[in-house]
């Protein structure tokens, strides 16, 4: 099955927490401090890959979650960095984030990354704080919490020509002709439910082309499959507009040709300016006579220039596999997606916000305080005195004062509360 659009969750590693500890041996009586350092969380890195051509992997695969960093530990033991997690994609897909809409990443080529979030950092351990004046700190740092995210992946083929037409109109039987690869053919419309790639190899030159599902009237307003998947041809250089001049589906040629180009512009500006070339399919079911008629008709009520195609004679196919390279030569390949000034990655470590709880405790939170706090280890009495020094020299005091805060208030910090007093 296809999948061309997946909401998935992601969360980098946890920092490992730094230790506390004081090297302790039959040799040294008082031992100074030598908590390890913890480990960096794992990150959350997505790759392209031409091995895989749909998202269907996501869809029952939705969390991605990358290793913790371990804990440091006593004789300065670093603890080990978590594992990153690598998410593969196929080339062409688009991240954005779930929160706000906005692109965060084009992964277009084979082998690009993108290292969506970063792994918290590991904290500190005691044998770090160790200074001058302060010979046996009693504290070290937890590692940093991350937090998770969601993100939708969008599947935007890459290929340099998209085939359009209505069901029917014989794409997948001019892919399988000009390229190796070998879709569905049927004579029902709608046989082709996903789109195919194919490489076409022209003069020792290549390019690829893409069949999508046919269009309809009204594709635009959901009608039939081929309006969903008109994001598979938004970034092709070039189209190639079959149109079935033999009228194999009862309806009429010019009509048809209409239509889809009113389709197109539906979709978007974009689409309906990209370059067209415009082959009349099935030339092979028509006598000379109507071949003719039809043709003159075509060159008086639309006056495009078109190619005529049968893949079943293959006429033209030479003709119009050179036409295409030509046309390509001239065309620019196709910027990838503008990548929004997001920093996705966040890590807030300035705000500060103070609210009431319903029985009248200060409540701090935001992410100056989730940063401090990583520095506060309550059973320590020594910590819990630095922790409310640098509550002073932050200027939260000051800040709770201005809110009302007087002698014998409710404060609550994360998982800390305590009665104020001067
Ligand atoms: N005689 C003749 N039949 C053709 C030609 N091209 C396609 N056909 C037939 O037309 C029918 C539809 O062809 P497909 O290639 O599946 O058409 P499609 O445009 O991919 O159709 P959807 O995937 O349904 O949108 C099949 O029975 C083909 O064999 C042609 O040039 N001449
Ligand atoms: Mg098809």
């Amino acid at each position: 099955m296809f999948l061309d659009r997946a909401k998935i969750i992601i969360k980098a590693g946890n920092g490992g927490n730094g230790s506390t500890s004081f090297l302790r041996n039959a040799q040294t009586a008082n031992g100074g401090p030598d908590g390890g350092e913890g480990g960096n969380g794992g990150n959350i890195i997505f790759v392209a890959t031409n091995s895989l051509n749909t998202l269907y992997d996501f869809r029952f695969h939705k969390k991605f979650v990358a290793e913790n960093g371990e804990n440091g530990a006593k004789k300065l033991q670093t603890g080990a960095n978590g594992k990153d997690v690598i998410i593969k994609v196929p080339c062409g897909t688009v991240i954005k984030d779930a929160e706000n809409g906005k692109i965060i990443a084009d992964l277009y080529s084979d082998g690009m990354t993108f290292l969506a979030l970063r792994g918290g950092n590991g904290g500190h351990g005691n044998a770090y704080y160790k200074s001058s004046i302060k010979q046996a700190p009693h504290y070290s740092q937890t590692g940093e919490i991350t937090k998770q995210r969601e993100v939708i992946l969008e599947l935007k083929t890459i290929a340099d020509v998209g085939l359009v037409g209505f069901p029917n109109a014989g794409k997948s039987t001019l892919l399988s002709c000009i390229s190796n690869a070998n879709p569905k053919i049927a004579n029902y419309p709608f046989t082709t439910i996903y789109p195919n790639l194919g490489v076409c190899e022209v003069k020792g030159q290549t390019f690829v082309v893409a069949d999508i599902p046919g269009l309809i009237e009204g594709a635009s307003e959901g009608q039939g499959l081929g309006h969903y998947f008109l994001r598979h041809v938004e970034r092709v250089r070039l189209i190639i507009h079959l149109v079935d001049i033999s009228q194999s589906d009862g309806r009429d040629f010019i009509e048809d040709y209409k239509i889809i180009n009113e389709e197109l512009v539906k979709y978007s500006d974009e689409l309906a300016k990209t370059p067209q070339l415009v082959a009349l399919s099935k030339i092979d079911l028509l006598d000379e006579q109507t071949l003719k008629e039809r043709k003159l008709r075509f060159e008086k009520e639309i006056g495009e220039k078109y190619i005529e195609i049968s893949g079943a004679t293959y006429q033209g196919i030479e003709q119009l596999k050179l036409k295409t390279l030509e046309l390509l030569s001239k065309l620019p390949k196709k910027q990838p997606s503008k990548i929004e000034e997001i920093d996705f990655d966040k890590k807030d470590s300035q705000s500060i916000n103070i609210t009431r709880d319903d029985d009248g405790a200060f409540v701090v939170s935001g992410g100056k305080i989730d940063n401090f706090i990583r520095g506060v280890v309550l059973s320590d009495t020594r910590s819990f005195a630095y922790f409310q020094n640098r509550l002073q020299e932050m200027g939260i005091i000051d800040m709770l004062k201005e809110r009302g805060l007087k002698n014998g208030g409710m404060v609550k910090i994360k998982d800390i509360v305590f009665e104020y007093f001067e």
